[in-house]
């Protein structure tokens, strides 16, 4: 195993630097302000909160996930397909995130049956986080915990369950989380079983962030994933959250 793999393999995730091209991660950062390029969704006080289904909607975009693709090959000896892609934009004044696993909650399916959050699509989950724009500590950036490697049903114990994958106060309260600050370009690969916060975004700026979920399986898992989010019948926005 070599020194990346160790880091990753002791703590569930890992930062790299300077990955991704300036130029290409300007480009994407245009891209992303046109109007027809995925789905935005606002938070409850009308701020915009991140766009979805992106990753193949530009020339950059694509240019993007093949480059995170084979970077995932060649440092985790895996081959993943995209399951969520997300950029969230974090403006001026836009609210953080509670601690949270990803994926580990329950949601009822068109027929009423209850379902394993992201875990009906697979086992394994990496997610990577690319910076657009400079996350520091004054506009919120990702603060995260070693992963607890356990199964679904151990990490489920953990959480608030009610239909979001946030962990419940007497868990969060033991965990000491580390303030990843990253400058664009970089990435954070962290397994979806590492416990993550943030925090308001205190600076005048936005703070643009892409949050890609990469996973071992078929492609359309993909698309199954956003058919099953729109029939789920949970319409509240802890239905198949994030
Ligand atoms: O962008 C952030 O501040 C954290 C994002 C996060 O935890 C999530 O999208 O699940």
């Amino acid at each position: 195993m070599n020194k990346k793999q160790n880091n990753f393999q002791k703590r569930g995730f890992l930062k790299l630097e300077k990955q991704i091209d300036l130029h290409v991660i300007n480009l994407i950062k245009l891209d992303l302000k046109k109007k027809n390029i995925g789905t935005l969704y606002k938070d409850n006080k009308g701020k915009p909160r991140r766009i979805e289904n992106i990753y193949n909607k530009s020339v950059n975009l694509n240019t993007l996930n093949r480059i995170i693709t084979k970077l995932i090959e060649k440092i985790f000896k895996k081959k993943l397909v995209i399951f969520k892609d997300k950029c969230n934009l974090k403006p001026p004044g836009g609210g953080g995130f509670a601690p949270h696993y990803d994926g580990i909650f329950y949601f009822k399916d068109k027929k009423n049956n209850f379902k394993k959050g992201w875990y009906e699509y697979s086992d394994y989950f990496l997610n990577v986080l690319v910076a657009l724009d400079k996350c520091t500590k004054k506009n919120g950036s990702i603060e995260i915990s070693k992963w607890n490697d356990q199964k679904f049903e151990n990490l489920y114990e953990n959480t608030k369950k009610n239909g979001s994958p946030e962990l419940n106060k007497k868990v969060a309260k033991k965990i000491k989380f580390k303030l990843i600050e990253l400058n664009p370009g970089d990435i954070l690969f962290f397994s979806n079983k590492c416990p993550h916060k943030s925090k308001k975004n205190l600076s005048n700026t936005s703070r643009l962030t892409l949050y890609y979920t990469y996973a071992e399986g078929k492609k359309e898992i993909y698309k199954r994933y956003f058919i099953d989010k729109k029939n789920s019948q949970n319409k509240n926005s802890k239905s198949l959250p994030g």
